[in-house]
């Protein structure tokens, strides 16, 4: 049986991007893969494959005990498909903190802190000096722009931005015309349904003990979004309710001014105030100025407040 490659749940455009392309590397180097996803595509990962004639990878909910699996842009459990634990994880390519993970058996695991898992890949190609088909670098570059907001995010590093220009030839797409039209597809979320706008993206952490979920979502006018303010806080709070959690981040980037706004609802809201010196408003709002990255500026600090 193939080895699955699957992303995080809620997957992002890295997520779905980076395990197909993971299939294509892995099955060049002769090794038999399976790209999979463990939710649906978001609007803006369905831009980068109609416009590269991908075909999105198969759903996988569960993996059966013993299941061969590899794992990119992930591995923390709580955001890997159910029953990892039981799982036999053979690789992980990855670009985020390690933290809830374990394994009974040795693992290669290729974790840089990068902005992008597509990033990784495309070094791991020139390596091996495996040619990237165009198709391939469609993916890869998307990826790249979806991770770094186009450049503009602090998780950016020179290697991200040196991957996207090789990649950009390859694929034949200027990257600041084809980026810019991606991440507007994404940002158009008027015809979903408000729980998508919380849930689409949405990743659980744990802080200190604490059960922590973060969502985010991207726009070009937060106002439009908070419009629905009193819809929003009822969802979250149906989940919050589900998961027993300490805290939701609503996470509302405006992805042409590079600015957050944030909603926080649960007990632990305090901790969002004490995290990015902030006063929440009396309807639990605060704008982040200069805040686009869960990674490198939510999680980190967040974290560090749950800890104090
Ligand atoms: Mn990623």
């Amino acid at each position: 049986m193939a080895t699955y490659i699957f992303g995080h749940k809620n997957p992002d455009t890295d997520s779905i991007c980076s395990a197909i392309a993971f299939e294509h590397f892995k099955t060049e180097v002769g090794e038999n893969v399976k790209a999979m996803r463990l939710g649906e595509v978001n609007k803006e990962t369905n831009y980068a494959l109609s416009y590269f004639d991908v075909q999105a990878p198969d759903f996988l909910e569960k993996v059966a005990d013993e299941t061969e699996v590899m794992l990119v842009d992930h591995n923390e459990f709580q955001q890997s498909v159910d029953n990892i634990e039981h799982a036999q994880i053979l690789e992980v390519i990855d670009h985020h903190r390690i933290a809830n993970f374990e394994t009974s058996d040795p693992v290669y695991m290729r974790v840089e802190p990068v902005g992008c898992t597509a990033t990784i890949i495309k070094d791991m190609y020139d390596e091996k000096n495996i040619t990237i088909p165009k198709h391939i670098a469609g993916m890869l570059i998307s990826a790249i722009v979806s991770d770094s907001l186009l450049f503009k995010s602090p998780t950016c590093t020179n290697r991200d931005i040196e991957a996207a220009k090789a990649l950009a030839k390859i694929a034949e797409v200027d990257v600041d015309t084809y980026g810019l039209d991606m991440l507007k597809a994404g940002a158009d979320v008027s015809d979903q349904p408000v729980s998508a706008w919380i849930s689409g993206d949405a990743k659980e952490f744990m802080m200190h003990g604490s059960s922590v979920e973060i969502g985010q979502l991207n726009t070009v006018d937060p106002a439009e979004i908070y419009k629905s303010i009193d819809e929003i806080k009822e969802e979250i709070q149906i989940i919050i309710e589900n998961k027993g959690l300490s805290l939701f981040l609503f996470v509302v980037t405006d992805i042409l001014n590079n600015d957050s706004e944030v909603l926080a609802i649960g007990p632990a809201k305090d901790n969002v105030e004490a995290a990015f010196d902030v006063t929440l408003s009396s309807d639990d709002r605060a704008v982040l100025k200069g805040v686009v990255s869960r990674k490198k500026q939510v999680v980190p600090n967040l974290t560090r407040a749950f800890e104090s």
